[in-house]
């Protein structure tokens, strides 16, 4: 008995140390309490994923694009294709298959697919991608494909003009006036309004003003309670301000997961929870350049900022 209520305080303190639910209730009497002690992360383990785009579609379900590492990778140029996830609690995920490949697309070369995004937009489902143009890797530009359902596959319909030559990472943002928006770059972040066809910029790139000089790839950009928080990885984590406006200023407001040190993100609110999506190389046998998806409870604070976050093995639970 005694060995048994050991344990029990041992487990309850090992969670509490380990979790990033600061809002979880602690029970009055733990001799009574059953912990079950789940390892949800990394949510996808049968292939490589990373970059993953969360979005809460029209059907209700949370699907997920992500980018994919070969198991042999020692680098991420033979990244040759996107996956398509989805899912109602979390934790047991469908996979769709890959939705879009490097040899679909008619100036690009093989490989070289690297974080997407997307949006449910003209009755349809865009993925947006970074990709390298024949002959010249160096040469990205913002592909842009399409489809009737979530799951794709995804037609190529052609890519953003304008923005050709960038490095990008974009993210694609619509406000709640239906004005989308485009975030991308590397080392200076940038963003412009985008026209309703989704393949041509509606003004000139404008430099964003962050409030901080960290920037370095996989710009996010989301809206909470009439607040917008532009996000970005620094290379050695998350990072993110607020601001009124997608244009800004935003006001720099440190970490988000300051300990992973390649951080590229999503955001979404699910029956009534925020998470945070993100890939991490550390479990599943993972490496620098095989990567995994995992999802983290998020919690904003009174003022809106939000709580850091660690990456745990626990990750979040099944929604029941
Ligand atoms: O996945 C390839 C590249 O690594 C992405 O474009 C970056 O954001 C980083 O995750």
């Amino acid at each position: 008995m005694k060995i048994k209520y050991i344990l029990i305080c041992a487990i309850t303190v090992l969670l509490s140390c380990k979790t990033n639910k600061k809002e979880a209730k602690t029970e009055e009497n733990p001799k009574e309490q059953v912990i079950e002690v789940t390892e949800n992360n990394p949510v996808i383990r049968h292939v490589r994923t990373a970059d993953p785009s969360a979005h809460i579609w029209k059907d209700g379900k949370v699907w997920m694009y992500t980018s994919g590492d070969a198991e042999d990778a020692v680098n991420y140029n033979t990244m040759d294709g996107y996956r398509a996830f989805s899912s109602t609690d979390m934790v047991n995920w469908t996979d769709h298959g890959q939705i879009l490949h490097s040899k679909d697309i008619p100036w690009g070369v093989p490989g070289w697919m690297w974080a997407p995004t997307a949006i449910y937009k003209n009755n349809k489902y865009y993925l947006l991608y970074p990709h390298s143009v024949k002959g010249n890797k160096d040469d990205m530009r913002c592909g842009v494909a399409v489809s009737d359902v979530p799951e794709g596959p995804f037609k190529y319909v052609g890519w953003i003009k304008g923005v050709e030559g960038q490095w990008l990472d974009p993210c694609v943002f619509e406000d709640d006036d239906g004005k989308t928006y485009l975030y991308w770059g590397v080392r200076e972040p940038k963003m412009a309004l985008l026209k309703d066809n989704l393949l041509e910029l509606a003004e000139t790139p404008r430099s964003i003003a962050y409030g901080a000089k960290n920037f370095f790839e996989a710009s996010y950009m989301h809206k909470y309670n009439g607040k917008y928080y532009y996000s970005y990885n620094a290379g050695l984590g998350g990072f993110y301000a607020m601001g009124d406006s997608p244009y800004g200023p935003f006001e720099y407001k440190g970490a988000i997961n300051p300990k992973q040190r390649q951080d590229h993100h999503s955001i979404v609110e699910y029956k009534g929870q925020h998470y945070f999506f993100y890939h991490w190389q550390g479990w599943n046998g993972g490496s620098k350049f095989r990567r995994n998806t995992c999802i983290e409870y998020l919690y904003y604070n009174e003022d809106g900022t939000i709580q850091e976050i660690y990456a745990t093995k626990e990750g979040v639970q099944k929604i029941k």
